[in-house]
């Protein structure tokens, strides 16, 4: 019998982003503990998610190493494992909140979630393969393939693909549990990376390939899609891979257009989060950015996860529409913009902006 997941799973309470391919987001106004329950996990899949079987499964190390070798699921199972938390968060989280409106999965604030992942470290793998010294980027390969919707679209077939430069591969991990449980179809059973601090799409699920690469991937998922325009030291126009996520706070609780009572105390929820920056500080404003008070944190600093924060805020007793904002600063003192990047065009959207609601 298979043990992978029934295929479409009802993930109950996730909002319906898309259908097929599935595409799920995590209701941010029930945020709540610090990992996030593995059935209110986002979901952001571009194909039809795989079923693959443990059974017959291999993972392949190969290009530029010295003893390219594939390795079964089982055999991965008894490599000794790390298990570390990690906040993924899809590049176009937040899409919605862009003005004019844009294209893409018409993301809110829930295209971001916490797990524990328990894998191997991929640096184990490299150096059972003994990676070649002209080594540059690793590619992670999976099996998942089909048409890009996002114009300009490649012929034919493009398999889901992404490189990362060796430095940031020494912290990935190839991970078969998330929150101490198997993973699911849709999170990419049986194995996929985990690429702590980057945006969610170097994350691969699906994974069936590591490949050393001597010269840079240029492939659809890091240039064309995933990528945002630069220059070169030329100053010539070039495309640049997504990477890192970008320092951000959201306001989980009120929701926006929330009736609040007046006069009264309101708990404002949120979380924050940078890449391998810590968040040192996390400032809340009542008044649409007029005055700013720092929030209380409910979680320690730490690199590649968010930190929970809260703050009690004293309602006033004048009713009508107040504008809540949240400014997160991280440990180097960059904080976070008040307007969108527009070089990133519909990806990396982490300025701050009003959630409204109505006191009354
Ligand atoms: N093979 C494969 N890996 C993938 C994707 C995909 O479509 N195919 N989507 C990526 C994107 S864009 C994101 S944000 C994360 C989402 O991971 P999750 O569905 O487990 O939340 O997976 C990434 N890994
Ligand atoms: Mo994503």
């Amino acid at each position: 019998m298979s043990t992978a997941p029934v295929v479409g799973e009802p993930n109950v309470g996730l909002i319906i982003r898309e259908r097929e391919p599935l595409n799920l987001e995590y209701p941010f106004d029930q945020l709540d503990e610090f990992l996030t329950p593995n059935d209110l996990f986002y979901i952001r899949s571009h194909f039809k998610a795989p079923v693959l079987d443990r059974h017959d499964y291999n993972l392949a190390i190969y290009g530029a190493v010295k003893t390219p070798f594939k390795i079964s699921y089982e055999e991965l199972l008894t490599m000794p494992s790390v298990t570390q938390p990690a906040t993924l968060e899809c590049a176009g989280n937040g899409r919605i909140f862009l003005i004019p409106q844009v294209k893409g999965a018409q993301w809110q604030l829930g295209a971001v979630s916490t797990a524990n992942w328990t894998g191997v470290p991929l640096s184990a793998l490299l150096e059972r393969a003994g990676v070649n010294a002209d080594a540059c980027e690793i590619l992670f390969e999976a099996c998942d393939t089909g048409t890009p919707k996002e114009d300009p679209i490649p012929p034919g077939d493009t398999q889901y693909a992404r490189s990362l430069a060796m430095g940031k591969a020494k912290e990935v991990i190839i991970a078969y549990q998330m929150n101490g449980e198997e993973l699911s179809r849709d999170h990419g059973f049986p194995l996929r990376a985990i690429v702590p601090g980057h945006y969610g799409m170097a994350s691969v699920k699906w994974l069936t390939g590591v490949r050393i690469l001597t010269e840079p991937f240029t492939g659809y998922w890091q240039t064309s899609d995933y990528g945002y325009w630069d220059y070169d030291e030329n100053n010539n126009p070039m495309r640049r891979a997504l990477g890192q996520m970008a320092l951000k706070s959201a306001i989980a609780r009120p929701r926006t257009r929330e009736f609040i009572p007046a006069g009264q105390s309101y708990r404002v929820f949120g979380a924050a989060w940078g890449s391998d920056t810590v968040v040192e500080k996390v400032e809340l404003s009542t008044d649409d950015g007029k005055t700013w008070q720092s929030v209380e944190f409910i979680d320690e600093a730490q690199p590649f996860v968010w930190r929970r924060w809260e703050f009690d805020w004293q309602v006033p007793i004048k009713k009508g529409t107040y504008t809540l904002k949240s400014r997160a600063t991280d440990a180097q003192g960059n904080v976070q913009p008040d307007r969108h990047d527009k070089r990133f065009g519909t990806y990396v959207i982490h300025h701050t902006f009003g959630i409204e609601v109505i006191v009354r």
